[in-house]
């Protein structure tokens, strides 16, 4: 097996559990729109794009817009989406993520962020993170959506190692499959049920050491 030089971390449900502000946000859009949007229904659009969860809502709701209302329509959520972020800090921080990147750094491993949200470095300065990445991919950077492995590759890429001197940790079924279709090695977080394709999986980074990586 290779040796590992980098770690690639989805964003959200892996760092931060932003996915109950995208709720709170994709609900009033919902209910504008006259329907409502359960938190079951919510699950549907972890790790999926912004138009791709527009478009999984609309099809909840049995709505049909045309392409220019849909673009204002997600501008709209996502303003209120950066409105429901403006005041996270580092309390948000997922258990164990802090200190998995510190000993991840002591040891030269190289630290990337691969994620398909545009506000994923607003989120990352919030929570004073940011400076711990050597390389951000994110949906700024992407033509491809998860199960795409376009974002995983490209951090690979920015950090100059191979795809299977990798790990990435996702907790999307989507995440893990685009990792794995990279060439990469990959770590769930979440539950076992749920991401059994990956190699390995923690219920959170606190389960997370250096030496269960290497296993
Ligand atoms: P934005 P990840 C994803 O982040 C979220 O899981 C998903 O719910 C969201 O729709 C997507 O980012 C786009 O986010 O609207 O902020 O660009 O899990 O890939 O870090
Ligand atoms: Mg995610």
């Amino acid at each position: 097996m290779a040796p590992i030089k980098a770690c690639i971390f989805d964003l959200d449900g892996v760092i931060v559990d932003t996915a109950k502000y995208h709720y709170l946000a994709w609900r009033r859009l919902a209910n504008e729109l006259g329907f409502d949007f359960s938190e079951n229904d919510n699950e549907r659009l972890k790790g999926v794009s912004r138009m791709d969860s527009l478009n999984i809502l609309l099809e909840i709701g049995g709505v049909e817009l045309d392409e220019v209302r849909k673009q204002e329509l997600a501008k709209k959520k996502n303003e209120w989406y950066v409105e429901l972020i403006a005041d996270m800090d580092k309390t948000e921080i997922l258990p164990g993520t802090t200190q998995f990147l510190t000993e991840l750094q002591k040891t030269g491993i190289k630290i990337a962020l691969g994620s398909a949200s545009k506000n994923a470095k607003t989120i990352l300065r919030r929570i004073g993170l940011i400076e711990m990445f050597d390389t951000i991919v994110d949906g700024t950077d992407i033509s491809k959506a998860k199960p795409d492995p376009e974002v995983f590759l490209l951090g690979a890429k920015a950090l100059n190692v191979d795809p299977n001197e990798c790990v990435v940790f996702e907790d999307a079924v989507s995440g893990v499959e685009a990792a794995l279709s990279a060439g990469m090695r990959v770590v769930g977080v979440g539950s076992k049920e749920t991401l059994f394709k990956a190699n390995d999986v923690v219920n959170s980074l606190a389960e997370m050491t250096l030496n269960r990586l290497e296993k």
